[in-house]
C-alpha cells in the first residue's frame, strides 16, 4: 500500500461533513433511536458531525406552546445520553440560527408545488385533518434548507426520509444549475436493518410519535417494567415461528429486527438461534435486549437533564457554530440570486 494511504483515507474523512435533525416532540421513541440516533456518535470522529433538534419543523403540526421549550431540552439531553458529545460536535436548536428560515424561503423558489404535494409524509400527515398548516406542506423545503446549509456529505435519518432527501437533492440541482456549482449535493444514510421500526400493536405502521400506538410506541424513557410489559404484548401471529418472511409475519420481523440490532446480530442469526424455540422465551430475550440497550441512555438522560443550564450553554454554543458556517451559504445563495 502507497505509505500516503492512510493518511489520505483520514484527510477524506476528516472533511466529511455531517447533519441530522430531530423533532423536539415529546419524548423519543425506540425507532428514532434504533434508525437515526444511535448512529449518530460515531460520526463525531470522521469529521465534522452537526445535530438540530428542528424545532421549526415541529410547529408544522398542533403543538402545546407551553411545553416546546421543555421538549426541546429534553431532546437535546436525549441526543447527548445516546452519545453526542458537544466537545465533538455541534448540537443546536433550528430557531436560534435564523438562516434556517431564510434559507427556506430561498429555496423555496425552487420547489413545486407538484412535488411538494407528492410526498408520503404529507399526505399521510393531512389525510382526514380538517385544517392543514402551510408548514407542514413546505415542511420537506425547510429540511432542504437545514441540510444544504452546511455543505452535508451524509444524512443519517430513518427509512421514512429517503423521498425528502431525494427532493433535497433534487432543489440543490436545481439552484446550482440556474445559479451556478454551490450546494454540496448530501447522500442519505440509511440502516439496512432498522431503517423502519414498526409500531408494536400495529406492526404495518411505523413506530411514531404521532401517528402510533401509545403501548406500541416504546419510549427511550419508558421503565424497565414498561420495556418488558410493552415488548410482551406485541402484536404478534398465530404462528410459532420465528421468521421474518411469511404472511402476517410483520409483528414477529419488527422483534426479530429489533433483537438483532440490540445484540449486534444479524437478522438471520436471531432466526436461526430461535428455530423451533416458539414466542414466549423469544419475546423475554428481546425485552431483556432493549432493556439492556436503552437502560444506560435513560440512566445519562436523567442525569443531564437535571442541570437545565448546561443544556443551554451547549445549544448556545452550538447555535453559535452552526450560523457561521449557515450564514456563509445564505450570504452567497443571496449574492448568486441577485439580491443586493
Ligand atoms: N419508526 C422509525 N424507525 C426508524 N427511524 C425512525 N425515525 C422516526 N421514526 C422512525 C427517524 O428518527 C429521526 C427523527 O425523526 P423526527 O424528527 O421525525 O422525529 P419524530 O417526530 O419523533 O419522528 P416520528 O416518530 O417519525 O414522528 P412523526 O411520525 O410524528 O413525524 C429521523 O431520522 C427519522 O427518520
Amino acid at each position: 500500500m502507497d505509505p500516503t494511504e492512510g493518511s489520505m483515507v483520514r484527510i477524506l474523512a476528516a472533511m466529511t461533513r455531517v447533519f441530522s435533525g430531530i423533532q423536539p416532540t415529546g419524548q423519543k421513541h425506540l425507532g428514532n433511536y434504533i434508525g437515526a440516533i444511535r448512529h449518530w456518535p460515531a460520526y463525531q470522529d470522521l469529521g465534522e458531525a452537526i445535530y438540530c433538534v428542528v424545532d421549526l419543523h415541529s410547529i408544522s403540526v398542533p403543538y402545546d406552546a407551553s411545553t416546546l421549550r421543555e421538549n426541546t431540552l429534553d431532546t437535546a439531553a436525549t441526543l447527548m445520553a445516546a452519545g453526542l458529545d458537544p466537545g465533538r460536535c455541534t448540537i443546536f436548536a433550528q430557531s436560534s440560527v435564523p438562516e434556517h428560515s431564510e434559507g427556506a424561503w430561498l429555496l423555496g423558489a425552487l420547489a413545486t408545488f407538484g412535488e411538494l404535494s407528492r410526498m408520503t409524509q404529507f399526505k399521510e400527515k393531512s389525510e382526514g385533518q380538517a385544517s392543514v398548516s402551510v408548514d407542514l406542506f413546505t415542511y420537506p423545503v425547510l429540511q432542504a434548507a437545514d441540510i444544504l446549509l452546511y455543505d452535508t456529505d451524509k444524512v443519517p435519518v430513518g427509512d421514512d426520509q429517503r423521498q425528502h432527501l431525494e427532493l433535497a437533492r433534487d432543489i440543490a440541482q436545481r439552484f446550482n444549475s440556474r445559479y451556478g456549482e454551490l450546494l454540496k449535493l448530501p447522500e442519505a444514510a440509511i440502516p439496512g436493518t432498522g431503517g423502519r421500526v414498526m409500531d408494536l400493536q400495529e406492526p404495518t405502521r411505523k413506530m411514531s410519535t404521532t401517528g402510533g400506538t401509545p403501548q406500541g410506541t416504546l419510549l427511550l424513557t419508558d421503565p424497565a417494567d414498561v420495556v418488558t410489559r410493552k415488548i410482551r404484548s406485541a402484536v404478534t401471529d398465530s404462528g410459532r415461528e420465528v421468521r421474518r418472511r411469511g404472511e402476517g409475519k410483520e409483528g414477529i420481523a419488527n422483534l426479530i429486527e429489533i433483537l438483532a440490532i440490540a445484540t449486534d446480530r444479524t437478522a438471520e442469526d436471531v432466526e436461526a438461534s430461535y428455530d423451533g424455540a416458539g414466542y414466549g422465551q423469544f419475546k423475554a430475550d428481546v425485552a431483556e435486549a432493549v432493556e439492556a440497550m436503552i437502560g444506560p441512555v435513560r440512566q445519562r438522560y436523567l442525569e443531564l437533564r437535571a442541570d437545565e443550564g448546561h443544556l443551554l450553554q451547549v445549544l448556545s454554543m452550538g447555535a453559535e457554530r452552526a450560523q457561521s458556517l449557515a450564514s456563509r451559504t445564505v450570504a452567497e445563495m443571496k449574492r448568486r440570486m441577485g439580491f443586493v
